[in-house]
């Protein structure tokens, strides 16, 4: 019930899981292979035992559903989750003359003169793509990230798949379909990826008038990644629910490498100490005709009470 699932695959993780170390150099306690399922109809799965940024979640799906993979979208709506990624290849380019920039996420950690160089850094790249087309067609281009792999995957042949248009279409007119599948994961790809598709396919299941969705998520930071994947893939049930015609079943998150990283093991404890509020609930402008037609303001959160936000930083 409630956020149970998730609460209890963090205890499991920190009672069970296998120090290991990581990509980033930060380590990691970890499991291999999880599975946390969510149902719908007890509330809309956004944890209450610390704040999650709902906001944040719903202007990061409308970019993926609208096959945006420009971060000017996101930074118009206040949106920061990814500029990293964008920033480290303007840091990385022949047209960048500022401070050397180079392993910025680590170093920001542990040299104070170097944060406050980064944030200058950061935020001047901020305001020019948000004032300036070319610089932001050139720097806040990120590639084939989800909203390409979901709206415009490149077919070895020439043209383009619409998965996202193409499921939707098949849950309508074949919905005891098994191959009801959306995939970001792309081997050609991946090699050249900063950040190779960490939900990496998903599956709609439909019976009894209900569609359920179930994640496969290869790596999952359980701290701070995995509060805004589970309520990003509930509402993209409960959107895609609306648009076919059927209640939202189940979300199922199964996870790969699911792992608490060293530096949040305090705030785990934290929020694993706070007590559970009721689930909000999830509000969707009923007159919106098709999934590619929602605006910020025909999605709502409705009598969310959660605890205060946990701090906490990113690995990059
Ligand atoms: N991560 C998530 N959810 C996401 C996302 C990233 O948990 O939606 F984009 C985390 C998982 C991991 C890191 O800690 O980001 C990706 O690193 P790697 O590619 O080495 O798995």
């Amino acid at each position: 019930k409630n956020e149970d699932a998730y609460l209890t695959t963090l205890r499991d993780i920190l009672d069970n899981g296998s120090d290991k170390g990581d990509r980033t150099g930060t380590g990691t306690r970890s499991v291999f292979g999880r599975q946390m399922r969510f149902d719908l109809s007890e509330g809309f799965p956004l944890l209450t035992t610390k704040r999650v940024p709902f906001k944040l979640i719903k202007s990061e799906l409308l970019w993926f559903i609208a096959g945006d993979t420009n971060i000017k979208f996101l930074l118009e709506n206040n949106n920061h989750i990814w500029d990293e990624w964008a920033f480290k290849g303007w840091v990385a380019s022949d047209d960048y003359q500022g401070p050397d920039m180079t392993d910025f996420g680590r170093r920001s950690l542990v040299d104070e003169k170097f944060a406050e160089q980064y944030k200058v850094a950061h935020a001047d790249f901020v305001h020019r793509i948000l004032i300036d087309d070319s610089f932001a067609t050139k720097y806040g281009q990120l590639g084939d990230v989800y909203g390409a792999q979901w709206r415009h995957w490149k077919q070895v042949q020439g043209g383009f798949i619409d998965q996202l248009a193409q499921v939707i279409e098949q849950i309508k007119v074949n919905p005891t379909s098994r191959r009801l599948i959306v995939t970001a994961w792309n081997p050609e790809a991946v090699p050249t990826q900063a950040l190779p598709p960490c939900h990496a396919l998903f599956q709609f299941y439909v019976a009894d008038g209900k569609i359920s969705l179930q994640l496969y998520q290869r790596s999952a930071d359980m701290f701070l990644g995995v509060p805004f994947n589970i309520a990003s893939y509930a509402l993209l049930l409960s959107m895609v629910a609306a648009q076919t015609g059927y209640e939202p079943g189940e979300f199922i998150h199964t996870l790969g490498d699911a792992h608490i990283y060293s530096n949040h093991i305090k705030q785990v404890e934290e929020q694993l100490s706070r007590p559970m509020a009721a689930l909000p609930k999830l509000w969707l402008n009923p007159d919106v005709k098709s999934i590619f037609d929602y605006t910020m303001d025909d999605i709502k959160v409705v009598d969310y009470h959660p605890g205060k936000t946990i701090k906490a930083p990113v690995a990059v």
